[in-house]
């Protein structure tokens, strides 16, 4: 038998391709703290971050917390916070270790850690991967979902804060005592994340009524700049561990995979200073309002449609984006969303070459060696779709045209987590999970609708996607018969009644 491969630690560095400072890193004035040490975070702040310090030497190193498991912190502790980026394109395989990670910790079990972090005076940025459902807005008011228990809960007890927002608050509201400033910077798929966390937290102090000093100071001294992101990044699967094992010849318990693209927009609101993230492959200097732009760019023309993707593909029984993007009724349907229905909803931002994003992101699509799942991208969408179906949706229906593609997103949604009694979704749409999927089911079993059309009304009526876009009956009755004929003649002939209906004026 083969002897097992050394570990990854920092006595076996040499020879291995690195990123990170040549310099070493001070723990203890590490000026980031990251929540939701995932494999996306791992993948692509952390990787511009060490490019960045690789180019300009700075106190910038990485505390990072995972929301409640140890799966990553622990192993990653053991390799003196090292792991690898396997990166998978068809310029080629290759890995880098990244070296960046300062300290770990994991918020569910002690979340006191996260309020004194945000409390130093070392710690100067605070960035985010809580995905949509950590910002706790209410799909409903676009406030603050004080209905939600986990939220109601921190919202009764602020001094024992659990959800990301309560947290922020409390951490906020000490560090206002040294009055340091600070940033907070969302790295996930929310519109205007910036803007929108900003407004959480604010909310969360005023309804708990902190003291007016703190208010002012989050207010004055706290930026909460907006940002896009852009990296295909799929969970770690054991195959990664060995592709590195024999690219680097050394055994790597936490690393992970993307593409070889990777983008990162942001506005460049950073009161205490921030890495030189200009050289490590982020475009920091984009015109006001730009970056919101981007977002829209992001969400509309990637997020939106590798939704559609996954849930026709899943419903076609096919286990990877790639091997769905290749069935020619799925590109087209696709790109039927982006240019015909999404991109028209767009204010582009300036200088933005459009064309070559969707020609790169068609080509991004197609990698197999990444294998995306459709189960992983059709998960939890509704924390995802609300950001992804709407606005698009009414832009058209106010206009009295009919934006068919996104009703076929919706309707292959249902199809998939929330099926119609009696029709079979198959494996892949089986193994999509959802936070609220229990909670949409009951809606149905309760109400026992006899056709889909029904079963998709009492959905959308319940608010899952927006309440203003329940309104609007033509969408509701032509979701209603997409997800028919998805149940009586599957999602190819469904897509066909798509393509035909899509922009038709609504007479
Ligand atoms: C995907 C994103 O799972 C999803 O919803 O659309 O995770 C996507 O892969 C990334 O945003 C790419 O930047």
């Amino acid at each position: 038998m083969a002897s097992p491969l050394p570990g990854l630690d920092r006595s076996r560095l040499h020879g291995l391709p690195q990123l990170g400072a040549s310099a070493p890193l001070d723990p203890a004035r590490a000026g980031i703290i990251h929540l939701g040490l995932g494999a996306f975070h791992r993948a692509h702040a952390a990787v511009h971050t060490a490019r960045a310090l690789a180019a300009e030497e700075g106190d910038w190193g990485i505390i990072g917390f995972a929301n409640r498991s140890r799966s990553v912190v622990d192993p990653m502790a053991r390799q003196d916070g090292l792991y690898s980026v396997l990166e998978l394109s068809d310029a080629g395989t290759r890995a880098d270790v990244v070296d960046v990670h300062r300290g770990f910790g994991v918020m569910a079990e002690d979340p006191e850690a996260v309020v004194r972090e945000i409390a130093d005076p070392h710690r100067r940025i605070l960035t985010l991967t809580v995905s949509e459902g950590g910002y706790f807005v209410s799909a409903r008011t676009g406030r603050l979902d004080v209905d939600h228990p986990a939220l109601r809960a921190d919202l009764e007890d602020p001094a024992h804060p659990r959800t990301v927002i309560a947290l922020l608050a409390r951490g906020l509201a000490r560090r206002a005592l040294g009055g340091e400033p600070f940033a907070v910077l969302p790295c996930d798929n929310v519109s205007s994340a910036g803007t929108t966390a900003r407004a959480m937290v604010i909310e969360f102090l005023e309804l708990t009524r902190a003291p007016q000093d703190v208010l002012d100071y989050v207010r004055d001294q706290v930026a909460f700049p907006n940002a896009m992101v852009d990296r295909i990044v799929p969970a770690t699967s054991p195959g990664t561990s060995e592709q590195v094992g024999e690219l680097l010849g050394r055994r790597d318990e936490a690393p992970v995979r993307a593409e070889r693209f990777s983008m990162w927009v942001m506005e460049d609101l950073f009161p205490a200073g921030r890495p030189a993230w200009e050289h490590g492959g982020a475009i920091m200097s984009v015109q006001p309002g730009d970056v919101e732009k981007y977002e829209q760019v992001k969400l509309r023309i990637l997020n939106g449609p590798h939704s559609l993707i996954a849930y026709l593909g899943a419903l076609d029984g096919r286990v990877t984006i790639p091997a769905s993007f290749e069935q020619d009724w799925i590109a087209e349907a696709t790109l039927t969303l982006i240019r015909d229905e999404n991109l028209p909803t767009i204010d582009l931002p300036s200088g933005f070459d459009v064309d070559g994003y969707i020609e790169d992101l068609t080509h991004r699509w197609h990698n197999h060696d990444l294998g995306h799942r459709t189960r992983q991208v059709g998960s939890d969408g509704s924390m995802r779709l609300p950001q992804r179906i709407p606005s698009p949706a009414l832009f058209h229906l106010t206009s009295g045209r009919i934006p068919a593609m996104l009703a076929l997103t919706a309707a292959a949604w249902f199809a998939c987590v929330i099926p119609p009694r009696g029709f079979e979704p198959g494996e892949q749409a089986r193994a999509m999970t959802d936070p609220d999927q229990a909670r949409l089911q009951e809606i149905v079993t309760g109400a026992a609708p006899t056709t889909p059309a029904q079963h998709a009304r009492l959905l959308l009526e319940s608010g899952c996607l927006s309440e203003e876009l329940a309104a609007h009956e033509s969408f509701v009755e032509l979701v209603g018969a997409l997800l028919t004929t998805i149940v009586t003649s599957g999602p190819r002939a469904a897509t066909t009644e798509a393509l035909a209906a899509s922009l038709k004026e609504n007479r």
